[in-house]
C-alpha cells in the first residue's frame, strides 16, 4: 500500500514572508507509523513545495491520500480532495489534524472517505491496514465515516501520547533551508505535551486531547532531542513551562546527555516571573527565546479572558527575561472592543518595556472555544480563511471596520519598526524579501 501524506499550501502574510516555517511534524509522525508497518509513505508539503499537486498524485498513484490542515485551510483541503479524486478516482481520502479533532462536521466534503479525529498514529495505521485488506474499518476512537444516516463519528477518546512513534525526519535535511523562527534557522520542532491545564477563554489548543493536559515521558523526549537535526529546537507545546519538577528533570536530562541546542518555547508570564533562578538555568542550558502570552496592557482584559495573570506579572516577566539576555516575544491581542486609546496604550506598553518582538493578533473566536460559543451570533463571516488572527471577524465596538483595520495595520508597522530599531528581525533584508516573495509566487500555482 502507498500513502500520500499532505500538508496544504498556506499563502498568508505569515507564510508568504516565511518568517516562521515549521517542518510538517504531523506528517512526520504519520510517516513513522506507516513505515514501521511496512506501508510506503510519500510526503507532499504544500508549504515548501513547487510541484503542482495533481502532477505528484499522477506520479505517486497513491492508494490513500491523507490530509492534515488548520481551520484556515478548509478550502484548500477541499481543493486537494477534489484534485486527488480527479487524478486518481480509486484512491481513498482521509482527513485529520487539530481542526478535524473538534470541528469534523465542517470537513465532510465530497470525495472524503474518512475523518480521523484522534491523534493516535496506531489507529491511523490500523485504518490503512483494513483498507488494504479490502474490509470495512473497525470502530476506531474518533473515526468518522459516511453512513446511510449521514456522517457519523465514533466517540473521540484521547490516546496516550507516549504511544506515538518518534517522528520520521528523513526529509528534514532536504527542506532545512525553509525552516525558521524569525532570526533562528534552520529549526526543528518537537512536541513534548498536548493541551494545557489553563483555561483562557479564547484558546483553541487547550481544548485538544479532550481538554486534558498530558506530557510525554521525558526519557523519550530526550531521546528525540538527541536525534533531531536542527541546531535550534522549537518546542511546540501550547506551554512548555508548566510543571516545575518536569522542567528541572528536563534540564538535568540535557546536562546528563550532553545535549547542546538552542531552544524556543511558549511559556506563561506567571511561571517565568515566579521562577527567576530556574529561568536563569534554562537560559544557561540554551533557551534563547520565550513566546509569552502577554495579551493585554490592561488588567481588566486579562481577567475577562480568564488569563490568570496581571500586568504587574507581565512586567516582571519581561524585565527578568531582559536581564537574563533571553528574547521575549510578547504575544498580544487587538480586541475589536479597542478604542483609539487602547491601540495607543498597546504601542506605549511595547515602547516602554525592554522587548524587541511584539506580535499582535486580532481577537478571534475560534470554534470549539467558550469565546466562540459566546460570540458566534455576532460573527461577520463564517469563512474560516479569515480566522487567521489577522482579520477582523467581529464588529468593532468603537470605530468602523476600516478604521480598526487601518489602526491595526499601523500598529503592526510601528511595532515592526520598533523591533527592528532594537535589533530584531535581522534576517529581513531587501534580498530576502524579494526571494520569499518569489517563493510565494512559485507556490501559487501548486494547487492544480
Ligand atoms: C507550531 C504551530 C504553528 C506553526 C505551523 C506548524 C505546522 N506543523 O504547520 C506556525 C507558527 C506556522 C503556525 C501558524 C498558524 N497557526 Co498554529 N500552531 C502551532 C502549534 C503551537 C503546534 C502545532 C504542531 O506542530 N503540533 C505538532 C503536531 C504533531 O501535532 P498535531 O498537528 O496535533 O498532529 C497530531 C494529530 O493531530 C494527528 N494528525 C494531524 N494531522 C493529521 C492528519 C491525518 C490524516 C491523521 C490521521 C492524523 C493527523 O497526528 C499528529 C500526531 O498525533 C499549535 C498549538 C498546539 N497545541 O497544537 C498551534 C495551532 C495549531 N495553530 C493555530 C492557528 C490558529 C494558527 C494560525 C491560523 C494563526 C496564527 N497566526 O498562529 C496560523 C496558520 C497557519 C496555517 N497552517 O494555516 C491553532 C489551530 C486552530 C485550528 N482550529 O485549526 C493552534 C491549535 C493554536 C491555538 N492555541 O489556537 N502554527
Ligand atoms: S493561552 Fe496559553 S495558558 Fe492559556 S489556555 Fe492557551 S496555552 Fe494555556
Amino acid at each position: 500500500m502507498r500513502v500520500l501524506l499532505v500538508r496544504p499550501r498556506v499563502l498568508n502574510a505569515m507564510t508568504v514572508f516565511g518568517a516562521i516555517v515549521c517542518e510538517p511534524l504531523e506528517l512526520e509522525y504519520l510517516a513513522a507509523g506507516c513505515r514501521k508497518a511496512g506501508i510506503e509513505a510519500v510526503l507532499y508539503d504544500g508549504v515548501t513545495e513547487y510541484r503542482p499537486f495533481s502532477k505528484v498524485v499522477k506520479a505517486v498513484r497513491p492508494d490513500v491520500v491523507a490530509l492534515t490542515g488548520y481551520l484556515t485551510q478548509e478550502r484548500e483541503m477541499a481543493a486537494y480532495v477534489r484534485l486527488a479524486k480527479k487524478v486518481c478516482p480509486r484512491c481513498r481520502v482521509i482527513l485529520g489534524g487539530v481542526h478535524a479533532q473538534l470541528c469534523w462536521e465542517r470537513l465532510t466534503f465530497p470525495g472524503v472517505d474518512y475523518i480521523c479525529r484522534g491523534e493516535s498514529v496506531d489507529d491511523f495505521v490500523t485504518l490503512l491496514q483494513s483498507l488494504d485488506r479490502g474490509g470495512e474499518p473497525p470502530e476506531l476512537p474518533g473515526l468518522c465515516r459516511p453512513t446511510e444516516w449521514g456522517w457519523q463519528s465514533a466517540p473521540y477518546v484521547p490516546c496516550d501520547i507516549n504511544d506515538l512513534p518518534p517522528p520520521d525526519r528523513s526529509s528534514w535535511k532536504e527542506k532545512a533551508r525553509w525552516y525558521r523562527y524569525t532570526d533562528f534557522s534552520p529549526i526543528s520542532t518537537v512536541k513534548t505535551a498536548v493541551s494545557c491545564p489553563f483555561s483562557c477563554t479564547f484558546c483553541y489548543g487547550r481544548n485538544l486531547h479532550g481538554g486534558v493536559y498530558q506530557a510525554r515521558d521525558l526519557s523519550s523526549v530526550l531521546d528525540e532531542l538527541e536525534a533531531v537535526p536542527g541546531e535550534t529546537v522549537f518546542l511546540v507545546d501550547s506551554d512548555f513551562l508548566i510543571e516545575e519538577e518536569r522542567v528541572r528533570a528536563f534540564l538535568a536530562g540535557l546536562e546528563a546527555r550532553g545535549i547542546r541546542k538552542k531552544f524556543i518555547c511558549y511559556a506563561r508570564a506567571d511561571f517565568i516571573s515566579g521562577h527567576p533562578a530556574l529561568m536563569e538555568e534554562l537560559c544557561k542550558a540554551g533557551f534563547v527565546m520565550f513566546l509569552v502570552g502577554i495579551e493585554a496592557a490592561q488588567d481588566g482584559r486579562l481577567d475577562r479572558w480568564n488569563k490568570g495573570t496581571s500586568t504587574a506579572v507581565n512586567d516582571t516577566c519581561v524585565e527578568l527575561l531582559h536581564r537574563l539576555g533571553a528574547e521575549c516575544v510578547a504575544l498580544t491581542i487587538a480586541d475589536p472592543s479597542f478604542t483609539k486609546a487602547d491601540f495607543r496604550a498597546l504601542y506605549r506598553w511595547a515602547k516602554t518595556r525592554p522587548v524587541r518582538c511584539v506580535s499582535v493578533q486580532v481577537l478571534t473566536p475560534l470554534p470549539a472555544t467558550p469565546f466562540y460559543e459566546a460570540r458566534r451570533k455576532d460573527l461577520l463571516t463564517d469563512d474560516f480563511r479569515k480566522f487567521d488572527l489577522a482579520h477582523l471577524v467581529l464588529e468593532p465596538a468603537h470605530m468602523s471596520k476600516t478604521a480598526f483595520r487601518l489602526r491595526y495595520a499601523w500598529l503592526l508597522v510601528r511595532l515592526a519598526l520598533l523591533g527592528r530599531a532594537r535589533g530584531a528581525y535581522r534576517f529581513v533584508t531587501p534580498g530576502w524579501v524579494a526571494r520569499t516573495l518569489w517563493k510565494g509566487l512559485r507556490r501559487w500555482g501548486t494547487l492544480r
